[in-house]
């Protein structure tokens, strides 16, 4: 097949979705086209079969604000005539299914093109909320030939928030599990932790949904009862308020700020606990990804959460807010040695079991041959 992916190409769970989907179409030999407005950045070695086209958007005087969406479906049309594209497979409703449905529009005296829309989670639940834009998303993904969620959360929610009647096909995130593997930590851990502490990690853009604070005050709790850090990856919004939180309860020696890293395995491999207290989390990759590396998993109860843990099994799960609860979660398995092992294999076995890329990356191929087929 030939296939147009359209993604943020920043830092996010939608473009590290979209992106390894593509790398894995490319290497089952499908064509595989990038449209975006920078690389995407976990595209960052040549691939056989993988195309990247760069969307630029103009800086007329006139267009005081950017005509992305505009941009985008001009490249689309140019991508799709001249590649001869099968179908266009988008991740995030907007703009990317609004500029999709146009340049389908554009094409259509000679294209057949199939447009594929995939729901990640804030482009439904917050943005798509938007007073002003919520007619526009429901009308992109009505559009839509085929429409893919992440869970049976997003699903619903979507149907129920947007009154749509279109069937939803659901299709989880996935992981390389050979990539995100357990593996003996190397010098980084020395580093991170010199004195054998154990490691609470939490990885995200920090966005107020993401309750990034929360983890700082179970750290708070848990530091009370055992020598351990907070390893706190990625950077965005709520940082600034996180670092005051730690001078506020005297813990800056114990929370370490990474910001934005690659590699992010080796890190995880440093660590004994994977945090996500999220308020809303549509899937919750960032700790899929953990519990490949055999990392047990405390976890907020909203959203897809619980479809992706298994509760007293690959970690725990509570309501959202509840940081002494998650806290004592944290204690009794970073205390209790056997319960601790087994949490570990159970969240990895999950892992490889249920969302192992090559589990659902044929999934996405059948649904691609199902839209096709239509
Ligand atoms: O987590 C974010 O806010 C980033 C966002 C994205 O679109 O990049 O992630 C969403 O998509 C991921 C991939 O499908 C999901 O694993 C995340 O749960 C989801 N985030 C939220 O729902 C908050």
């Amino acid at each position: 097949m030939k296939i147009g992916i359209t993604c943020y190409p920043t830092y996010g769970g939608s473009g590290v979705i979209a992106t390894e989907l593509g790398k894995e179409l490319a290497l089952k030999g499908h064509e595989v086209h990038f449209v975006s407005y920078a690389l995407p950045f976990r595209l960052t070695h040549f691939v056989e079969n993988i195309f990247f086209h760069e969307v630029e958007t103009s800086t007329y005087p006139l267009f005081e604000f950017s005509l992305y969406t505009l941009a985008l479906a001009s490249k689309m049309v140019e991508v799709i005539r001249y590649e001869n594209l099968d179908l266009f497979h988008v991740h995030y409703a907007i703009p990317h299914a609004t500029s999709a449905y146009l340049a389908k529009q554009i094409v259509k005296e000679k294209s057949d093109i199939k447009i594929i829309t995939t729901l990640h989670g804030t482009d439904i639940s917050l943005v798509g909320l938007e007073p002003s834009f919520s007619h526009l998303v429901k009308f992109s993904i009505e559009q839509s030939d085929g429409v893919t969620a992440v869970s049976r959360y997003l699903k619903g929610q979507t149907l129920t928030n947007y009154k749509i009647e279109k069937d939803i096909c659901v299709i989880p995130n996935f992981v390389d599990t050979e990539t995100f593997s357990p593996q003996a930590p190397g010098q980084l851990k020395k580093h991170l932790a010199p004195n054998g502490e154990k490691i609470l990690i939490h990885t995200s853009n920090f966005r107020p949904v993401k309750r990034v604070s929360d983890t700082i005050k179970i750290l708070n709790i848990v530091a009370k009862e055992l020598p351990c850090k907070l390893v706190l990856i990625g950077d965005g919004p709520d940082r600034s308020e996180c670092e005051r939180l730690c001078r506020e309860l005297d813990l800056c020696d114990k929370v370490i700020f990474l910001g934005k890293q690659d590699g992010l395995a080796e890190i995880l491999n440093c660590g004994d606990l994977f945090l996500i207290p999220s308020q809303s989390e549509s899937f919750g990759l960032a700790a899929l990804e953990a519990m490949s590396c055999g990392l047990p998993v405390i976890s907020s109860s909203v959203g897809g959460l619980p479809e992706l843990m298994s509760h007293n099994e690959t970690g725990y799960i509570a309501e959202f807010g509840d940081v002494e609860r998650m806290a004592k979660y944290a204690i009794e398995l970073l205390t209790n040695e056997k319960k601790y092992q087994t949490f570990s294999a159970n969240a990895r076995a999950r892992a490889v079991e249920k969302f192992d890329k090559s589990i659902i990356i044929p999934q996405y191929e059948q649904y691609y041959k199902e839209i096709l087929g239509n």
